[in-house]
Order: C-alpha cells, then sequence, then structure tokens
C-alpha cells in the first residue's frame, strides 16, 4: 500500500474530490499553506493498494492544472532596511506537487 499526499490549489479541489469518490478511492483533505506564496492551497491524502497508484495518480494529473499567479515580494532598495520597493513577479503553481510513499500498516479501528 502507498500513501499520496498531494497539495492542490484550492481551484481543483472540488474537480479532484468528485473524481476519487466517483473512483471509490478514500482520501481526507487537509486545509494548508504554501510556504512561499502564503496562499492557502489544499493536501489530499490517499491511501491506495498497489496496484491502484498510478490510475489514482493520473486522477490527480487529469484534476489539477497549472495557473499563473502573481505575487508581490518586498526587495531591499539601498542600503536603508526600511526603504523597500515591490514589485509583480509571475509564478507558475502547479498542477499537483505529489509524494508517493510507502505505508507500513493500515489499520482502522
Ligand atoms: P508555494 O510554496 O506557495 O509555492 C507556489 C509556487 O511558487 C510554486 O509552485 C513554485 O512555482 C513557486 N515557488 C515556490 N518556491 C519558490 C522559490 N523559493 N523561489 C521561486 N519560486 C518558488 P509549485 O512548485 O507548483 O508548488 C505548489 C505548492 O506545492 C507550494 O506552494 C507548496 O505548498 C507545495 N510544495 C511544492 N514543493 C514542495 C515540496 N518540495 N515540499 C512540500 N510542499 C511543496
Amino acid at each position: 500500500m502507498k500513501l499520496i499526499i498531494a497539495v492542490v490549489q484550492d481551484k481543483d479541489v472540488s474537480k479532484l474530490s468528485e473524481r476519487l469518490v466517483k473512483e471509490g478511492i478514500g482520501a481526507t483533505k487537509l486545509a494548508s499553506t504554501g510556504g512561499f506564496l502564503r496562499a492557502g492551497n489544499t493536501t489530499f491524502l490517499v491511501g491506495v493498494d498497489d496496484e491502484r497508484v498510478e490510475s489514482t495518480l493520473q486522477t490527480i494529473k487529469d484534476s489539477c492544472r497549472a495557473r499563473e499567479q502573481l505575487v508581490t515580494p518586498m526587495s531591499p532598495l539601498g542600503s536603508q532596511v526600511e526603504a523597500y520597493v515591490s514589485f509583480p513577479i509571475s509564478v507558475q503553481v502547479g498542477g499537483a506537487t505529489v509524494f508517493v510513499v510507502d505505508v507500513d500498516q493500515f489499520l482502522q479501528f
């Protein structure tokens, strides 16, 4: 068994949730925050038997798409700490960031 941990954009959550339910794949959703953008995203925990890993990854891939997001970092201007200028830059977010890890035991009490 594997645990698939997938960080997805909030805009893709309902589509992915619906697909997982339809395909009978159990999942848990956690509200999470990206370390870089500090914007909300959603982390799915999906436990699946080994033979369903590839199809589950394909479901995640099909449900999540990349988007451009503008971020305005603060950049120092000159030597004074309080002198800052900000300008927006575009970063590509997603589709999904996925980790697949081995599960030692799966227990339900
Ligand atoms: P964030 O950390 O908010 O990152 C959003 C997007 O910003 C990233 O998209 C990437 O394009 C860009 N980015 C991240 N760190 C950067 C940096 N130091 N410099 C320049 N640009 C940077 P994705 O790579 O698609 O990641 C989407 C979200 O997936 C991330 O949101 C984070 O929540 C998660 N994630 C990505 N890589 C991860 C990792 N190695 N471990 C855990 N979570 C990760």
